[in-house]
């Protein structure tokens, strides 16, 4: 597929993927979705890629709906059928890929661009960057993953009070309740974040695809399946090449060089 909404290259083992919407601060709409999507099943295939990175052109990361595309009288009727076309897949593609991935957020993230980067593992936001759960103020929900994420990261209180009220919190705020992994300078994000993606991509990649499945896993399993799912992972991971070469690394005293298999 050739993308024109987004930007996809591959470095060092990051897949990049840029929102390239910038004039209306990358909202989505179908067709930049369905390209997203193409691009997470691309970077899921390809072996070369063992970390992906997210970011957004221009001064934001991302607003969320198009809503030109949604205005009353468009051709989008019936929005259950929209938001299991457009986020659905979006969401459970950046779930369930066994790769890591870095969002970077540049600028404003708003209603389901927020919610795209909470679905992300290690969010990564620029001080001057913003979230706001955007759907109250329109008289829509929470959708892509927001009612489910946001009460797991930070409460149900924290979680209610985003949602109803619909404030914009800062990127520093966002990380002192948890919300992301940190904020950083505007001016090093990317190098921050493509610095941490390069990192990962050299890592067991295996094993860190079977951690995401297990921190998946939690946020519905009681203890006792857990217990023996995550029995059953480090089976797996046992039997992994990065373990042996992992252990044998540690034995030899020397750095591991791990194969992501
Ligand atoms: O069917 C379904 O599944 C429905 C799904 C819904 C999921 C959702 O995401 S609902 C929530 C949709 N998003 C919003 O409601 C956010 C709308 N945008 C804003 O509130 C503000 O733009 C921001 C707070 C994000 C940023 O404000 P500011 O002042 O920094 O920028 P701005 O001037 O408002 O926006 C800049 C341009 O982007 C502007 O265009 P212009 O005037 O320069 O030609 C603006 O119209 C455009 N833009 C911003 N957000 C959107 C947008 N265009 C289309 N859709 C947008 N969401």
């Amino acid at each position: 597929m050739t993308y024109r909404f987004i930007l996809f290259e591959v470095t060092q083992g990051v897949a990049k993927i840029t929102l390239n919407r910038a004039e209306v601060l990358n909202s989505i709409h179908a067709a930049m979705s369905g390209e997203l999507q193409d691009a997470l099943t691309r970077a899921t295939r390809d072996s070369e890629t063992r970390t992906l990175l997210i970011t957004g052109a221009g001064r934001g990361f991302c607003a969320g709906q198009d809503l030109d595309e949604v205005r009353p009288g468009s051709s989008v009727k019936d929005f259950a059928a929209h938001a299991r076309k457009v986020y659905t897949p979006l969401v459970k593609g950046l779930r369930t890929i066994a790769k890591p991935i870095v969002c970077a957020v540049n600028g404003v993230a708003a209603g389901a661009g927020a919610n795209l980067a909470l679905a992300c593992d290690l969010v990564l936001a620029a001080e001057e960057a913003s979230f706001v759960q955007a759907f109250a103020k329109i008289g829509l929900v929470p959708d892509t993953g927001g009612s489910f994420f946001l009460p797991r990261l930070v409460g149900l209180a924290r979680a209610t009070a985003l949602t109803m009220l619909g404030e914009k919190i800062s990127a520093t705020q966002a990380a002192e309740i948890g919300l992301i992994h940190r904020a950083c300078p505007a001016a090093t994000l990317l190098e921050d974040a493509t610095k941490l993606a390069t990192h990962l991509a050299t890592q067991p990649t295996f094993g860190l695809g079977l951690t995401k499945q297990l921190l998946n896993a939690s946020l519905v399993n009681d203890l006792d399946a857990q217990l023996e799912l995550e029995a059953e992972l480090q089976g797996a991971a046992g039997r992994s090449a990065d373990y042996a070469e992992g252990v044998a690394a540690f034995l030899a005293k020397r750095k591991p060089s791990f194969t992501g298999r």
